[in-house]
């Protein structure tokens, strides 16, 4: 009978500890660097809506995206604005390679990181793409969304793009938003010495290792902003190793239609006409 009473409470016991063991032991398997802390993202502009999150990737991740790349660059490429197929362009002159979805576990826990602090699906993300500028090398003002039909077909427009800064660079490589609107909230400094004369004609962001911007590159009505331009601005002094994920509308990962044909590929298309989004949106795929 006695026995029979303090059940309840030797339960209650078993649940309290059983409870404290599952939070320390799940904070001690979870590795720090899979947690993201909303608080460490600032924000850089709010037109292009643009964010850093400061130690977004730690030492070991840049370390490893830099030795998958390593051995496998070759010199980067744009798209052609009409028939979108890749092409070599003084525009753009460093060099690059991609990382396959979900390559490693390392890999996969970067694209997971990219996912929470996004809230974009994993699907809609392309591979990583890994770049190296040397001394001189740049990516001169364009934009992250398309304009040809043909690279639109495979998820959409690209919304939003994740730059990871891999290394310091001693001088030059900031990422600009040359059309951004300056906030009274946020300056950039013109006299800082620590700006490239590039960077200082716009919002700049100083390559640091580990950091990640995030931009988007639509407005939250869907329709490409323009205020998104941006460039990678000449390396004066050291390397530059970053790491790109752009992120579609929808899913890059669906299986193309032979022929690639793009027009009404969503079931909501009929419905979004007739609200007028072909109208509003020169690049929509519904016809
Ligand atoms: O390297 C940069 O800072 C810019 C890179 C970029 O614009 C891109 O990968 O789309």
């Amino acid at each position: 009978m006695a026995a029979a009473r303090s059940f309840p409470l030797q339960f209650a016991i078993s649940l309290s500890i059983a409870s404290i063991l599952y939070q320390c032991c799940d904070s001690f398997l979870t590795p720090p660097s899979s947690i993201i802390n909303p608080a460490k993202a600032k924000q850089v502009s709010w037109k292009p809506r643009a964010f850093v999150y400061e130690g977004f990737l730690t030492d070991l991740e840049c370390d490893h995206l830099i030795s998958l790349a390593k051995s496998e660059l070759k010199r980067s490429a744009v798209a052609d604005n009409v028939s979108g197929k890749s092409k070599l362009s003084e525009v753009r002159t460093s060099s690059g390679m991609f990382i396959s979805k979900g390559k490693d576990p390392i890999v996969a826990g970067i694209e997971d990181k990219i996912s929470t602090w996004t809230f974009l699906p994993k699907e809609n993300g392309e591979d990583i793409q890994v770049l190296r500028y040397e001394h001189g090398q740049k990516y001169d003002p364009h934009y992250d969304y398309f304009v040809d039909k043909v690279n639109i077909a495979r998820g959409g427009h690209r919304i939003a793009t994740v730059l990871m800064y891999l290394t310091d660079v001693t001088k030059g490589g900031e990422t600009i938003f040359p059309q951004a609107e300056e906030s009274s909230r946020r300056k950039t400094p013109a006299t800082d010495d620590d700006l490239s004369e590039c960077a200082k004609k716009g919002i700049a962001v100083k390559p640091r290792r580990g950091d990640a911007l995030l931009f988007f590159s639509l407005s939250p009505t869907a329709i490409p902003d323009p205020s998104s331009l941006h460039a990678g601005c000449p390396v004066i002094e050291g390397e530059k190793w970053s790491a790109t994920k752009w992120i579609h509308v929808d899913s890059f990962d669906k299986n193309l239609e032979a022929g690639g044909n793009c027009t009404d590929l969503n079931e909501s298309c009929e419905r979004w006409a007739a609200l007028g989004s072909c109208k509003v949106s020169p690049y929509s795929t519904c016809a």
